[in-house]
Protein backbone atom coordinates (compact mmCIF):
# COMPACT_ATOMS: atom_id res chain seq x y z
CA UNK A 1 0.00 0.00 0.00
CA UNK A 2 1.24 3.18 -1.03
CA UNK A 3 -0.88 5.50 0.39
CA UNK A 4 0.73 8.15 3.13
CA UNK A 5 -0.71 10.97 5.22
CA UNK A 6 1.13 14.41 4.98
CA UNK A 7 0.49 17.41 6.19
CA UNK A 8 -3.62 17.79 6.14
CA UNK A 9 -3.63 15.58 2.84
CA UNK A 10 -4.30 11.88 2.28
CA UNK A 11 -2.55 10.86 -0.65
CA UNK A 12 -2.47 7.67 -3.11
CA UNK A 13 1.01 7.37 -3.14
CA UNK A 14 3.80 9.59 -2.02
CA UNK A 15 5.36 11.06 -5.03
CA UNK A 16 4.80 14.60 -6.47
CA UNK A 17 6.55 17.06 -8.70
CA UNK A 18 9.04 19.57 -6.99
CA UNK A 19 7.08 22.92 -7.98
CA UNK A 20 7.87 24.32 -11.06
CA UNK A 21 9.46 21.51 -13.06
CA UNK A 22 6.21 20.40 -14.52
CA UNK A 23 4.75 21.60 -17.75
CA UNK A 24 1.69 21.56 -19.34
CA UNK A 25 2.35 19.47 -22.47
CA UNK A 26 3.64 16.52 -20.18
CA UNK A 27 0.16 15.05 -19.74
CA UNK A 28 0.67 13.90 -23.33
CA UNK A 29 3.52 11.08 -21.96
CA UNK A 30 3.15 10.81 -17.72
CA UNK A 31 -0.34 9.28 -16.69
CA UNK A 32 -1.08 12.55 -14.61
CA UNK A 33 -3.66 10.62 -12.82
CA UNK A 34 -1.18 8.14 -11.20
CA UNK A 35 0.80 11.14 -9.41
CA UNK A 36 -0.27 10.83 -5.71
CA UNK A 37 -0.33 15.48 -5.88
CA UNK A 38 0.14 17.73 -8.31
CA UNK A 39 2.54 20.71 -7.38
CA UNK A 40 2.14 23.86 -9.34
CA UNK A 41 4.64 26.68 -10.29
CA UNK A 42 4.91 29.65 -7.71
CA UNK A 43 2.42 32.16 -8.61
CA UNK A 44 2.54 35.94 -7.24
CA UNK A 45 -0.55 37.98 -7.56
CA UNK A 46 1.67 40.67 -9.01
CA UNK A 47 2.75 40.19 -12.73
CA UNK A 48 6.17 39.23 -12.88
CA UNK A 49 8.52 39.26 -15.79
CA UNK A 50 11.02 37.13 -14.45
CA UNK A 51 15.17 37.32 -14.39
CA UNK A 52 16.95 38.08 -17.31
CA UNK A 53 18.51 35.42 -19.62
CA UNK A 54 20.02 32.68 -19.27
CA UNK A 55 18.27 31.18 -16.41
CA UNK A 56 19.35 27.72 -16.75
CA UNK A 57 22.87 26.07 -16.63
CA UNK A 58 23.97 22.65 -16.59
CA UNK A 59 26.61 21.60 -14.29
CA UNK A 60 28.48 18.29 -13.54
CA UNK A 61 26.52 17.43 -10.47
CA UNK A 62 22.95 18.98 -11.38
CA UNK A 63 21.32 22.23 -12.71
CA UNK A 64 21.54 25.73 -12.11
CA UNK A 65 18.37 28.32 -12.51
CA UNK A 66 17.58 31.48 -11.79
CA UNK A 67 13.95 31.67 -13.61
CA UNK A 68 12.65 34.56 -10.97
CA UNK A 69 9.34 33.38 -11.23
CA UNK A 70 7.76 34.66 -13.44
CA UNK A 71 4.02 34.54 -12.97
CA UNK A 72 0.70 35.86 -14.90
CA UNK A 73 -1.43 36.47 -11.90
CA UNK A 74 -4.35 34.99 -10.01
CA UNK A 75 -6.97 35.73 -12.75
CA UNK A 76 -4.50 33.79 -15.65
CA UNK A 77 -4.19 30.78 -12.48
CA UNK A 78 -7.87 30.91 -12.13
CA UNK A 79 -8.77 31.00 -15.52
CA UNK A 80 -6.10 28.26 -17.04
CA UNK A 81 -3.89 26.74 -14.83
CA UNK A 82 -6.73 25.39 -12.13
CA UNK A 83 -9.01 24.12 -14.72
CA UNK A 84 -6.21 22.56 -16.41
CA UNK A 85 -5.09 20.59 -13.45
CA UNK A 86 -8.99 19.37 -12.02
CA UNK A 87 -9.17 17.55 -14.87
CA UNK A 88 -7.00 14.66 -13.43
CA UNK A 89 -8.43 14.31 -9.82
CA UNK A 90 -5.46 14.38 -8.33
CA UNK A 91 -4.92 16.87 -5.12
CA UNK A 92 -3.69 20.66 -6.17
CA UNK A 93 -1.17 22.13 -4.10
CA UNK A 94 -0.88 25.70 -4.94
CA UNK A 95 2.75 26.89 -4.63
CA UNK A 96 2.59 30.89 -3.82
CA UNK A 97 4.98 33.63 -3.25
CA UNK A 98 4.33 37.14 -2.03
CA UNK A 99 7.08 40.13 -1.72
CA UNK A 100 5.65 40.73 1.92
CA UNK A 101 4.11 38.68 5.06
CA UNK A 102 0.72 40.25 4.52
CA UNK A 103 0.80 40.03 0.39
CA UNK A 104 1.18 35.77 1.05
CA UNK A 105 -1.28 36.41 3.60
CA UNK A 106 -3.69 37.83 0.89
CA UNK A 107 -2.96 35.51 -1.73
CA UNK A 108 -3.87 32.38 0.18
CA UNK A 109 -6.64 33.68 1.17
CA UNK A 110 -8.11 34.13 -2.29
CA UNK A 111 -7.14 30.74 -3.25
CA UNK A 112 -9.94 29.12 -1.18
CA UNK A 113 -11.40 27.91 -4.06
CA UNK A 114 -12.79 24.29 -5.43
CA UNK A 115 -9.82 22.14 -6.54
CA UNK A 116 -7.64 23.66 -4.54
CA UNK A 117 -6.45 21.11 -1.63
CA UNK A 118 -3.48 22.88 0.00
CA UNK A 119 -1.07 25.79 -0.22
CA UNK A 120 2.95 25.49 -0.54
CA UNK A 121 4.15 28.65 0.74
CA UNK A 122 7.51 29.38 -1.40
CA UNK A 123 9.78 31.42 1.42
CA UNK A 124 12.88 30.05 0.13
CA UNK A 125 13.04 31.28 -3.82
CA UNK A 126 16.71 32.05 -4.13
CA UNK A 127 16.20 34.02 -7.19
CA UNK A 128 13.82 37.06 -6.30
CA UNK A 129 16.12 38.88 -3.90
CA UNK A 130 19.57 39.82 -4.07
CA UNK A 131 22.07 37.33 -2.44
CA UNK A 132 19.58 34.81 -2.64
CA UNK A 133 17.88 35.62 0.37
CA UNK A 134 14.43 34.68 1.84
CA UNK A 135 12.44 34.66 4.23
CA UNK A 136 12.92 31.11 5.21
CA UNK A 137 17.04 31.85 6.11
CA UNK A 138 15.32 33.25 9.51
CA UNK A 139 13.57 31.65 11.84
CA UNK A 140 11.63 34.95 12.78
CA UNK A 141 10.92 35.71 9.67
CA UNK A 142 9.51 32.08 8.97
CA UNK A 143 7.28 32.28 12.07
CA UNK A 144 5.75 35.76 11.00
CA UNK A 145 4.54 34.91 7.46
CA UNK A 146 3.50 31.27 8.79
CA UNK A 147 1.35 32.70 11.19
CA UNK A 148 0.29 35.28 8.85
CA UNK A 149 -1.02 32.75 6.56
CA UNK A 150 -2.32 30.15 9.00
CA UNK A 151 -4.50 33.14 10.31
CA UNK A 152 -5.55 33.54 6.13
CA UNK A 153 -6.64 30.39 5.58
CA UNK A 154 -8.06 27.26 6.50
CA UNK A 155 -6.41 24.38 3.55
CA UNK A 156 -3.88 22.67 4.79
CA UNK A 157 -0.47 24.62 4.51
CA UNK A 158 3.26 23.66 3.77
CA UNK A 159 5.56 25.76 3.78
CA UNK A 160 8.79 25.15 1.62
CA UNK A 161 12.12 25.73 3.26
CA UNK A 162 15.94 26.35 1.97
CA UNK A 163 18.58 24.84 1.88
CA UNK A 164 20.93 27.84 2.51
CA UNK A 165 21.27 27.86 6.58
CA UNK A 166 23.14 26.49 9.00
CA UNK A 167 19.59 26.78 11.30
CA UNK A 168 17.23 24.43 9.39
CA UNK A 169 16.07 22.40 12.69
CA UNK A 170 15.28 26.31 13.72
CA UNK A 171 13.95 27.08 10.79
CA UNK A 172 11.38 23.82 11.02
CA UNK A 173 10.07 24.63 14.60
CA UNK A 174 9.31 28.06 13.56
CA UNK A 175 6.93 26.81 10.93
CA UNK A 176 5.95 24.54 12.82
CA UNK A 177 4.99 27.09 15.97
CA UNK A 178 3.52 29.03 13.48
CA UNK A 179 0.77 26.55 12.23
CA UNK A 180 2.34 24.66 9.41
CA UNK A 181 0.97 21.59 8.12
CA UNK A 182 4.35 20.35 7.23
CA UNK A 183 8.05 21.65 6.12
CA UNK A 184 9.03 20.70 2.35
CA UNK A 185 12.65 20.23 3.05
CA UNK A 186 14.10 21.97 0.28
CA UNK A 187 14.35 24.63 -2.22
CA UNK A 188 17.60 24.98 -4.26
CA UNK A 189 20.75 25.37 -3.23
CA UNK A 190 22.07 28.87 -4.06
CA UNK A 191 25.25 28.38 -6.72
CA UNK A 192 26.77 29.95 -9.62
CA UNK A 193 28.81 29.01 -12.72
CA UNK A 194 31.68 31.05 -15.04
CA UNK A 195 31.68 30.82 -18.47
CA UNK A 196 35.96 30.12 -19.19
CA UNK A 197 35.81 31.51 -23.05
CA UNK A 198 33.99 34.82 -22.35
CA UNK A 199 34.77 35.06 -18.68
CA UNK A 200 30.80 35.47 -17.77
CA UNK A 201 28.76 34.19 -15.57
CA UNK A 202 26.53 31.59 -17.18
CA UNK A 203 23.27 32.90 -15.63
CA UNK A 204 21.99 36.13 -16.56
CA UNK A 205 20.82 36.59 -12.63
CA UNK A 206 24.78 35.95 -12.05
CA UNK A 207 23.25 33.20 -9.28
CA UNK A 208 20.73 31.01 -8.87
CA UNK A 209 19.73 27.84 -7.69
CA UNK A 210 21.07 23.64 -7.87
CA UNK A 211 19.44 20.90 -7.99
CA UNK A 212 19.46 17.74 -8.78
CA UNK A 213 22.20 14.61 -7.74
CA UNK A 214 24.80 16.88 -6.36
CA UNK A 215 22.16 18.07 -3.66
CA UNK A 216 20.85 14.43 -2.22
CA UNK A 217 23.01 14.11 0.79
CA UNK A 218 23.27 17.86 1.95
CA UNK A 219 19.13 17.63 1.44
CA UNK A 220 18.82 14.35 2.90
CA UNK A 221 21.13 15.36 5.75
CA UNK A 222 18.12 18.59 6.54
CA UNK A 223 15.37 16.05 5.98
CA UNK A 224 17.06 13.81 8.63
CA UNK A 225 17.32 16.80 11.30
CA UNK A 226 14.07 18.26 10.58
CA UNK A 227 12.11 14.73 11.23
CA UNK A 228 13.97 15.08 14.54
CA UNK A 229 12.99 18.52 15.20
CA UNK A 230 9.57 18.51 14.53
CA UNK A 231 6.24 16.49 14.80
CA UNK A 232 4.73 17.54 11.25
CA UNK A 233 5.45 15.67 8.01
CA UNK A 234 8.56 16.54 6.25
CA UNK A 235 8.15 16.31 2.68
CA UNK A 236 11.66 15.80 1.12
CA UNK A 237 13.17 17.52 -2.34
CA UNK A 238 16.65 17.03 -3.83
CA UNK A 239 17.94 15.29 -6.34
CA UNK A 240 15.56 12.27 -6.19
CA UNK A 241 15.68 10.74 -9.26
CA UNK A 242 15.16 6.49 -8.89
CA UNK A 243 12.63 4.19 -6.21
CA UNK A 244 15.95 3.75 -4.02
CA UNK A 245 16.76 7.85 -3.75
CA UNK A 246 12.54 7.87 -2.14
CA UNK A 247 12.98 5.20 0.06
CA UNK A 248 16.25 7.25 1.57
CA UNK A 249 14.39 10.31 2.03
CA UNK A 250 11.61 8.09 3.64
CA UNK A 251 14.09 6.48 5.79
CA UNK A 252 15.36 9.54 7.00
CA UNK A 253 12.38 10.66 7.91
CA UNK A 254 10.17 12.09 4.53
CA UNK A 255 6.80 11.38 4.46
CA UNK A 256 6.32 12.21 0.75
CA UNK A 257 8.97 13.07 -1.82
CA UNK A 258 9.00 15.54 -4.72
CA UNK A 259 10.27 15.05 -8.09
CA UNK A 260 11.95 17.97 -10.14
CA UNK A 261 15.57 17.77 -12.41
CA UNK A 262 14.86 14.39 -12.95
CA UNK A 263 11.86 14.97 -14.77
CA UNK A 264 13.59 16.79 -17.11
CA UNK A 265 16.19 14.21 -17.90
CA UNK A 266 13.65 11.65 -18.14
CA UNK A 267 9.58 12.87 -18.31
CA UNK A 268 8.11 9.69 -16.79
CA UNK A 269 10.25 9.76 -13.80
CA UNK A 270 7.77 10.23 -11.56
CA UNK A 271 5.50 7.09 -12.89
CA UNK A 272 8.51 5.03 -12.78
CA UNK A 273 9.79 6.22 -9.21
CA UNK A 274 5.98 4.90 -7.89
CA UNK A 275 6.03 1.76 -10.10
CA UNK A 276 9.23 1.00 -8.48
CA UNK A 277 8.59 1.77 -5.21
CA UNK A 278 5.51 -0.51 -5.84
CA UNK A 279 8.09 -3.84 -6.96
CA UNK A 280 10.66 -2.64 -3.97
CA UNK A 281 7.79 -2.88 -0.87
CA UNK A 282 6.34 -5.84 -2.44
CA UNK A 283 10.50 -7.67 -3.34
CA UNK A 284 10.81 -6.87 1.23
CA UNK A 285 7.47 -7.20 2.06
CA UNK A 286 6.69 -4.27 3.37
CA UNK A 287 2.93 -3.75 3.44
CA UNK A 288 2.61 -0.04 4.04
CA UNK A 289 5.30 2.42 3.10
CA UNK A 290 4.06 5.01 5.49
CA UNK A 291 5.90 2.84 7.97
CA UNK A 292 9.17 3.49 6.30
CA UNK A 293 9.07 7.34 6.95
CA UNK A 294 11.91 7.66 9.62
CA UNK A 295 12.58 4.23 9.87
CA UNK A 296 16.29 4.35 9.64
CA UNK A 297 18.14 2.08 12.25
CA UNK A 298 21.41 3.01 14.54
CA UNK A 299 20.78 7.05 14.90
N1 LIG B 1 13.86 28.66 -8.78
C1 LIG B 1 14.14 27.85 -7.72
O1 LIG B 1 15.16 27.15 -7.73
N2 LIG B 1 13.32 27.82 -6.68
C2 LIG B 1 12.21 28.59 -6.63
O2 LIG B 1 11.50 28.52 -5.63
C3 LIG B 1 11.91 29.41 -7.69
C4 LIG B 1 12.75 29.44 -8.76
C5 LIG B 1 12.59 30.41 -9.87
O3 LIG B 1 11.48 30.65 -10.36
O4 LIG B 1 13.61 30.97 -10.22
Amino acid sequence: DLAVCVGGLALANPVMPASGTFAEGLEQVVRLERLGAFVTKTITSELRAGNPTPRVAETAGGMLNSIGIPSKGVPAFLEHTLPFWRRWKVPLVVSISAPTAQGFAELAAALDLPGVAAIEANISCPNIEADGHAFAMDPAATLDVVRRLRDATRLPLWAKLTPNTGAIAAIARAAEEGGADAVVVANTVLGMAVDTETFRPRLGNVMGGLSGPAIKPIVLRMVHQCHKAVSIPVIGCGGIATPEDAVEYMLAGASAVQVGTATFLQPTAMTDIIDGLDAWCRRRGIACIADLTGAMRGD
